[in-house]
């Protein structure tokens, strides 16, 4: 089964073409567009945590390693389509247009995180593993009954195809023809639990010949093979001929979350091996003569400058309130809630 599904790459470790299908298509706005993104998110996600270490942020899931996945995802999409992303995509939604402040206050724990830019259609992160997956797929029927032209990408992890929502979610997209696209970031562990404890299949991608779409394998790390791979996706399911499950070979190099310490559950070389996506884009910008010197430090400049002016912002809220979990769940909360509620700020008050 693995050799059907080779990992396709367009670029190799040291920055040249191994594949000269979409060489036409890239140019420099193309490959200008790809690093200032991955720089942007990158930097923000080091900033974030730096503020958890310092007590200004809440636990935080990082995504270092994954951002040619995130960002050439992101930069496939139109602006009417849906993103349904977890707790570690937010390096794909701030690409595609959600705020870095309302992305900083969700890790702050402030319902206004959850909220995205009105010309964008962007889910808040789904925490509950695969959740999402029939979400997008509903999303995507909708479109397709009003007969548009917009279409849905579901973010998830490879731990998440070992839950129900993954099978429905899927199942219930390629019955129904809906143009959504499944794109999956292995990054090689759930939490601590490696893939090969995770599924007895040797890909994820093959996985989609139980439901009848196309399954697609691709290097993660390589930021072009991402972008064109799901834009194919998205041509497909545009033209009416339904879902495509993408799987994406990447690396977490960080923890799980702020909270989670990986010298417990991976051995200290794993992964030492895997080429950075930052590093390849920039092998690839200076083999071909896309490397600017001057370019790279005003985007340098600009994102510092745009991450400060979050922070400050993000700390003009107020602290987070508890009293949020339990007020925006139902329109009128039910009793046992109203109990849960009171029964936790009484033991709030008593500590
Ligand atoms: C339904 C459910 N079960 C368990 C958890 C606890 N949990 C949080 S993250 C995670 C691992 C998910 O791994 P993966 O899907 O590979 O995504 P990654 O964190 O690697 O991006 C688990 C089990 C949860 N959030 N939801
Ligand atoms: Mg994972």
């Amino acid at each position: 089964m693995e050799e059907n599904y080779p990992i396709k790459r367009i670029i190799d470790d040291h920055g040249h073409f191994v594949d000269s299908t979409f060489e036409n298509e890239i140019d420099e706005k193309l490959v200008k567009e790809l690093y200032y993104h991955m720089l942007r998110v990158r930097t923000f996600d080091r900033k974030a945590i730096n503020l958890q270490r310092q007590g200004r942020l809440g636990t935080y899931a990082p995504f270092e390693g994954q951002e040619a996945a995130q960002v050439g995802s992101a930069l496939a999409l139109q602006p009417d389509d849906w993103v349904f992303p977890t707790y570690r995509d937010h390096g794909a939604t701030i690409t595609f247009g959600k705020s870095m402040t309302r992305t900083f206050l969700y890790w702050n724990g402030r319902v206004e995180g959850c909220v995205a830019p009105p010309d964008r259609n962007i889910f808040p992160p789904a925490v509950p593993i695969a959740t999402q997956l029939p979400h997008a797929a509903g999303a995507a029927w909708a479109e397709k009954l009003k007969g548009t032209q917009n279409a849905s990408i579901a973010y998830f992890g490879d731990g998440a195809t070992s839950e129900g929502d993954f099978h429905e979610g899927i199942n219930f997209a390629s019955v129904f023809k809906v143009p959504v696209v499944f794109f999956n970031q292995n990054n090689g562990y759930a939490i601590s639990v490696p893939i090969e404890k995770q599924m007895n299949s040797k890909t994820v991608a093959q996985k989609a010949v139980a439901y009848g779409i196309p399954g697609v394998r691709i290097d993660g790390n390589d930021c072009f093979a991402v972008y064109f791979e799901t834009k194919q996706a998205f041509n497909h399911a545009r033209a009416g001929h339904g879902p495509t499950l993408i799987e994406a070979v990447t690396w977490r190099k960080g923890a799980h979350t702020t909270a989670d310490d990986p010298s417990k559950y991976r051995p200290e070389t794993q992964g030492k091996d895997i080429v950075d996506p930052m590093t390849r884009l920039e092998l690839f910008m200076k083999n071909y003569g896309y490397w600017d010197e001057q370019w790279i430090e005003e985007v340098k400049e600009k994102t510092a400058n745009e991450i400060d002016l979050a922070v400050e912002e993000m700390e003009k809220y107020p602290a987070s309130n508890v009293e949020d979990v339990f007020d925006h769940v139902f329109a009128e909360m039910p009793p046992q809630l109203a109990e849960q509620k009171e029964s936790y700020l009484a033991h709030l008050e008593r500590r």
